[in-house]
């Protein structure tokens, strides 16, 4: 990585953990008030921490930790950034930071108390949707540099194959594009407009769907540059090398041509949308869940081809050779694992009658703890082992890796009790976004919801847990950034097997990608928007429950 590119690689790194910090604090406390085994101080409500826990871990820390590895990935494998690039990289950083700052300050204030879904009837100050615009239009800019980046590559190389982690960079970079648009049209259209007074009343359902529109994508955005690290890291710390490239590539396009118009199943439960088309859209949704199908075979295929060229023998022999106590290997194979359970929970959430039982209560909290808060979470620390060493010329100690997977045991034990309680008080019926399910004032209204892992009490020291493992982890990133031995340390980037069947050229035809994924979109969203923009009903008025 170019000494350049890896300080701009830093700068997002040193903002995402400490947004991984504070709403790291943010979720514990809210976990034990939850419990009703602590009060917060008088001045601050539950909906504030839980909207900053929200913001600052979902969006926040991904984002930035996104863009630091997308930032240097590309550096080392398609060369240095060009001057004006990297330049365009750092506007897009302090606009995306300035839009964060001015966010999270409204939050503090209370002005933002909207939750992390920010959409109406919920409002917030204009500054708040102010600070989202910019947020959003950093990430263009930022993503604008990581793209020209790649194109450049591509045209000077004519006729070669782009490097895959360019490849995965560029569906990535896209499909936020195509997402964002949901966002920005519903912050600058609808909620802007709403919280300055020059309407009055909101469409509810519109807003609603708009946000989902980008939501669900936004999964897929966090969850693509963990695949990436195990397609085209892993195979490299494994000592192996990548079964296919072809279906890699093809897994990323279908999550561009997938991921988006299927918003509609964060709505099932919407009564204003007609139930033909949350059909298609529950059609679409199964057939994402393809491309991480896809990734669990060619994963597995890699490990074995792997443990086979290493000599392994029997069925599954392979296994043994596996490098179980190297930390850059063990927290992301730990993630891959928590995934087949949090994936599971993600189809039962998307079949209709499924989804009436656990829709809005704590069942679909402790999915995504599971998909984003472990799968994409570990991921990301497994990456920081050795990217953060990369990028400031240092080592990864065999004490730091010890640390590294008593850390990652810690947050799968945590996130079991955490999230396995919430899985069962949601199928139980305890609603999520509240803080008003211990019902002090009537001590027998919800007695049935006392057992050991139908308990709240289990949930929060699930949550202490993972605060313990929290602060393990930044201790480890303080040292890997600041104390551990200066030392050239190699970015790992794999080969593919040399077996490995050709990469068809028509898998880099953007223009076809995006035109096709332009076309499912107005599909499934057309008739569905122009029937709430035609028969919307008068609106709603701001609301404040807090
Ligand atoms: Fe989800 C709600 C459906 C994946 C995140 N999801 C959410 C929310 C978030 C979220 C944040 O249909 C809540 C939003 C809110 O605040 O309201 N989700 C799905 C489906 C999938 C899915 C079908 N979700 C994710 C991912 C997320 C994420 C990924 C973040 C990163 N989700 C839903 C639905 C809702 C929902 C409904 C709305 C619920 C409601 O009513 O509100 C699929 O993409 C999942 C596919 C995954 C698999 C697993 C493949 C396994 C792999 C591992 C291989 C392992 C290896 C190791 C190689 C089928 C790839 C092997 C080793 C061994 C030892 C075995
Ligand atoms: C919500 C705890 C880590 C993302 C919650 C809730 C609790 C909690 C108790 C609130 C449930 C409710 O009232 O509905 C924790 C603890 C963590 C942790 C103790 C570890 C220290 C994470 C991570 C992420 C995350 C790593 C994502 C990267 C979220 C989101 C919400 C949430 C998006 C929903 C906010 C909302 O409903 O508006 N968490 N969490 N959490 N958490 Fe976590």
């Amino acid at each position: 990585v170019h000494p350049k590119d890896a300080k701009l690689s830093m700068a997002y790194i040193y903002v995402a953990f400490a947004a991984f910090l504070t709403g790291a604090v943010a979720g514990v406390v809210q976990g034990l008030q939850r419990a009703g085994l602590i009060d917060l101080p008088a001045g601050i409500n539950y909906y504030q921490v839980l909207t900053a826990h929200g913001v600052l871990l979902a969006l926040v820390f991904t984002t930035y930790f996104i863009f630091a590895f997308l930032t240097a990935g590309m550096s080392k494998t398609l060369g240095a950034f060009p001057e004006k690039y990297r330049q365009a990289g750092w506007i897009g950083f302090y606009v995306l930071t300035l839009g964060t700052l001015l966010t999270a300050i409204m939050i503090l204030l209370n002005e933002g108390t909207v939750l992390y879904t920010f959409y109406a009837p919920l409002q917030a100050h204009p500054l708040f949707y102010l600070g989202l615009t910019l947020f959003v239009v950093g990430t263009w800019i930022a993503g604008g540099a990581l793209l020209a980046h790649y194109f450049n590559w591509k045209r000077e190389n004519k006729g070669q194959l782009t490097p895959l982690f360019g490849f995965m960079t560029v569906a990535t970079i896209l499909l936020w594009y195509i997402a964002t648009i949901g966002v920005a049209a519903t912050v600058l259209l609808q909620l802007l407009p709403w919280s300055l007074g020059i309407s009055e009343r909101i469409n509810v359902l519109l807003s609603r769907t708009l946000f989902w529109y980008f939501g669900h994508p936004l999964v897929y955005f966090w969850l693509m540059p963990a695949y990436m690290a195990w397609y085209v890291v892993i195979p490299k710390i494994i000592g192996g090398k990548l079964f296919s490239d072809a279906l890699a590539r093809l897994a990323f396009v279908l999550f561009l041509l997938l991921s988006i118009p299927v918003g509609f199943h964060h709505q099932l439960m919407e009564p204003g949308i007609s139930p033909f088309w949350k059909y298609i859209q529950t059609v679409l949704t199964f057939a994402v869940v393809v491309p991480s199908l896809l990734t669990a075979f060619t994963i597995f295929a890699t490990f074995e081809l792997a443990g086979r060229a290493k000599g392994a023998s029997g069925l599954f022999g392979w296994w043994k050779k596996l490098p179980w106590k190297d930390v850059r290997f063990f927290a992301p194979f730990i993630a891959m694992v928590m995934f087949i359970p949090a994936g599971a929970g993600g189809i039962i959430n998307a079949s209709h009658q499924m989804n009436a039982v656990v829709h809005n209560t704590l069942w679909v909290v402790g999915h995504f703890h599971l998909t984003v808060g472990t799968t994409v979470l570990l991921t990301f620390f497994g990456i920081s082992y050795w990217l953060i060493p990369v990028l400031t010329g240092r080592r990864l100690t065999p004490a730091i890796n010890r640390l590294g997977i008593i850390q990652s045991v810690l947050w799968v034990v945590g996130m079991f009790f955490m999230s396995g309680a919430m899985h069962v008080l949601g199928l139980l019926g305890a609603p999520r976004r509240t803080a008003f399910t211990t019902y002090q004032d009537h001590p027998t209204a919800l007695a049935w919801l006392e057992g050991v892992f139908s308990s709240q009490v289990t949930m929060s020291i699930g949550g202490v847990i993972l605060f313990i493992a929290a602060l393990l982890m930044i201790y480890n990133v303080i040292n890997l950034c600041f104390l551990a031995p200066k030392e050239h340390t190699e970015f790992p980037i794999g080969e593919v097997a040399e077996d490995a069947s050709q990469t068809p050229p028509l898998l880099e035809n953007w223009k076809l990608w995006v035109a096709l994924a332009v076309a499912l979109i107005l599909f499934a969203y057309t008739i569905p928007l122009m029937d709430m923009i035609q028969n919307a009903p008068p609106g709603s008025p701001p609301v404040r429950p807090w």
